[in-house]
């Protein structure tokens, strides 16, 4: 067997300020990647991801689930928070206690003390899978930032101004990065590019993100 010289070895946490209140903490997450994994996983099991339906009917590429006291949910009447699984009618599972200290760290890492998300989606990219351009405004308090983890294979995303028409940055999201956005950059446009064939030791041919979000 060969020996895996950086198996000890910490990773190294670096933070990129992207505009003001908006920051990659690359790398935050690695440590606790396979603890992640393994509670999608069972949350995943419970509730399962699904290409849930735009107002307009289009299904979209991403797949989703949720955790935590309320979840996202898109379908014919709009979209909205709300605490229970549509396909069961149950509570979504609740937030493992590693989300939300990874989410609360995060952002305190980042300059944000007082966060304590309510809510968390997961999404499921496979390859060919995007989400374009939006803005996260379905949360009741806009003051509070949201916090994204990556995990899995890599996907480039856009980073985008207060307008749809101003052209976004493209910026690269690996394993284990956390992105945080709040303060003037809140309600920025965002999107994430179509997600390329590739296999990741932890996750196989996909891309998990996890946003936590004070909802309600
Ligand atoms: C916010 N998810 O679930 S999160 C979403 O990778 C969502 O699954 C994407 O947008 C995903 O609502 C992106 C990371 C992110 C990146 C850049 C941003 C969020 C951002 C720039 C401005 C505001
Ligand atoms: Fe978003």
């Amino acid at each position: 067997m060969t020996p895996d010289l950086f198996a000890d070895q910490p990773i190294e946490t670096t933070t990129e300020a992207l505009a003001e209140g908006a920051f990659v903490l690359r790398h935050f997450a690695s440590a606790a990647d396979e603890d992640l994994l393994r509670e999608i996983g069972q949350i995943t099991a419970a509730a399962p991801l699904r290409h849930m339906k735009t107002p307009g009917g289009h299904s979209m590429s991403v797949a989703m689930s949720c955790c935590g006291h309320w979840g996202w949910v898109t379908d014919a009447r709009g979209y909205r928070y709300q605490a229970e699984d549509p396909c069961s009618g149950d509570p979504w599972p609740e937030m493992p206690p590693i989300f939300a200290e990874l989410a609360r760290s995060a952002a305190l890492a980042a300059g944000y003390p007082d966060f304590t998300p309510d809510a968390c989606l997961i999404n499921r990219y496979e390859p060919g899978a995007k989400m374009g351009l939006h803005q996260d405004k379905n949360e009741r308090d806009l003051s509070q930032p949201i916090v994204s983890v990556s995990l899995g294979l890599p996907q480039t995303f856009q980073f985008g101004d207060m307008t749809r028409s101003e052209r976004p940055r493209n910026i690269p999201l690996g394993h284990g990065d956390v992105v945080v956005w709040g303060g003037p950059s809140r309600l920025r446009y965002h999107g994430v590019l179509t997600l390329k064939h590739g296999a990741h030791p932890l996750t196989g041919a996909c891309r998990y993100n996890l946003t936590f979000r004070s909802a309600r």
